[in-house]
């Protein structure tokens, strides 16, 4: 994943956290020292990591752990939490009909990211089209409309044009039936008036719901001051930060843009069209730290909380066989929570257990396993999480010493995918059932009476 060096510093302070058997203060000064390098590293602003630090530092002196912590445990989950804290709000595109502009400096990839988007939203079942609004690069015409072909995107764009405004407006009638627009634009090497006065001139005419900014993370934390000037002059909405993929200084990028109260939205890990990820603090932390859920692992009271519409499509996977090891992994993050487990267990009537799930009934076991499983599943990458059978012995060899797990474990996690995936398959046309689980993931038990009936 990105950050690899920011990532394996990070746990290595917390094994050590979690290995020493009292903590003094030069224990926390010491790690204090490994944080504050690790985060320097990845290029996250010197301010930025004093205020952490300090604020670690007097958490951790002042605080003390409830009762059933340990101070260990509680020491992980202040700088967890201070962690979390800049890397910003969780806030997303919402999955609606919407006009997108992409706007930013040349090659920071805002055409690979409409594609991207586009790619995202019709597989979200949203009719989606391009505007081609690049008028100074002749190139990106061209562009625009090979990704429109791969992505199945309407295009609408006019050769030669050199008002942009005057693009978008032909376009109007083109796509008046697409829901989702997405607005390609020209960048320049620097933010200069003239790119600022084309954007603000753009927007007026666009009226867009959500001005992106793209940037290449290889910036580090100049994304940040981009980020300001573009909100201050334009009124951007989020900011999609691509190339994660090729820099240790994403730390910095993301902190920064934190810093400026504008939402990443969404990450880029690569050139391909499935690279693309939707940002949230939260888990990139958990992954970053090489925790499940960092939250659920640091005793962190929380509810679960499942929206109807991400339990409506999780369900639908399922159901149609399709889902992957990082919907699994969904699922497992959201259930590897004891009470939820046992709320869900104690619900379904004795004689309607489903076969094999008898021995899911001891829970302890149940959660030793997805917190294995989970730690597993951490040490893959993106592609192979969303492309199980890409994974062949020396992956499952990389995977077992990445997690330290056996391969053994890899391979029974792999197998009880399979057999998921099985079942899902036979559960296809039980319509009661299907109504069950979805209530159930929503916290609704009244929906199982139906299935008694
Ligand atoms: N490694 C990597 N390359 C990317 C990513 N996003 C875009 N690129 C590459 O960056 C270059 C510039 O992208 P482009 O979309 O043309 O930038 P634009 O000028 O802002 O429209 C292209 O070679 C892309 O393949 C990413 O997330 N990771
Ligand atoms: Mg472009």
């Amino acid at each position: 994943m990105a950050l690899d060096n920011l990532s394996s510093s990070l746990r290595e302070t917390f094994r050590k956290i979690t290995g020493s058997s009292y903590i003094d203060k030069n224990v926390i000064k010491e790690m204090i020292r490994d944080i504050q390098r690790a985060l320097l590293k990845a290029d996250v602003n010197v301010k930025l990591t004093l205020d952490l630090s300090r604020k670690i530092e007097e958490r951790s002196e002042n605080e003390k752990p409830p009762a059933g912590m340990t101070p260990q445990d509680y020491i992980l989950k202040i700088v967890y939490e201070e962690l979390l804290a800049i890397l910003g709000k969780s806030s997303n595109l919402k999955i609606q009909p919407q006009t997108i502009m992409l706007v930013g400096l040349y090659g920071q990839g805002k055409t690979t990211t409409a594609g991207k988007l586009a790619r995202f939203f019709i597989k979200k079942g949203l009719s989606t089209g391009f505007v081609a609004c690049d008028v100074h690069r002749p190139a990106a015409f061209e562009q625009l409309r090979t990704l429109s072909e791969q992505t199945g995107a309407k295009f609408f764009g006019i050769k030669g044009e050199k008002n942009p405004v005057k693009i978008f407006n032909q376009s109007i009638e083109e796509l008046k039936d697409i829901q989702v627009k997405i607005v390609d634009t020209s960048g320049r090497d620097s933010l200069d008036s003239d790119l600022l006065d084309e954007i603000t001139k753009l927007k007026k005419a666009v009226n867009p719901d959500e001005v992106l900014l793209v940037i290449d993370a290889t910036v580090g934390q100049q994304a940040g001051p981009q980020a300001k000037s573009l909100m201050d002059a334009t009124g951007l909405t989020g900011v999609i930060i691509t190339k994660m993929d090729g820099t240790g200084k994403a730390g910095g990028a993301l902190s920064a843009v934190a810093q400026t109260g504008v939402p990443v939205y969404m990450i880029g890990t690569g050139e391909h069209l499935e690279d693309f990820e939707i940002f949230s603090p939260k888990k990139f932390l958990g992954r970053l730290l090489g925790m499940g859920d960092p939250e659920a692992l640091l005793d962190v009271a929380q509810e679960a909380d499942i929206s109807d519409e991400k339990a409506e499509e999780t369900m639908t996977k399922i159901m149609s066989g399709k889902f992957n090891l990082m919907d699994m992994y969904d699922i497992w993050e959201k259930f590897a929570k004891p009470s939820l487990m046992k709320r869900l267990f104690d619900s379904i009537p004795v004689g309607k257990m489903p076969k094999g799930a008898s021995n899911m009934l001891d829970l302890d076991a149940a959660q030793e396993k997805i917190g294995k499983y989970t730690v597993i599943l951490d040490s893959m990458t993106y592609k192979e999480l969303e492309n199980p059978e890409i994974i062949n012995a020396k992956v499952i060899r990389r995977v077992s010493r990445g997690s330290g797990t056996q391969e053994q474990d890899v391979r029974n996690l792999l197998k009880e995918f399979r057999a998921m995936k099985e079942n899902a398959k036979m559960m296809k046309g039980n319509r009661a059932l299907k109504k069950m689980m979805r209530g159930q993931m929503k916290g609704n038990p009244d929906l199982l009476k139906e299935f008694e009936d």
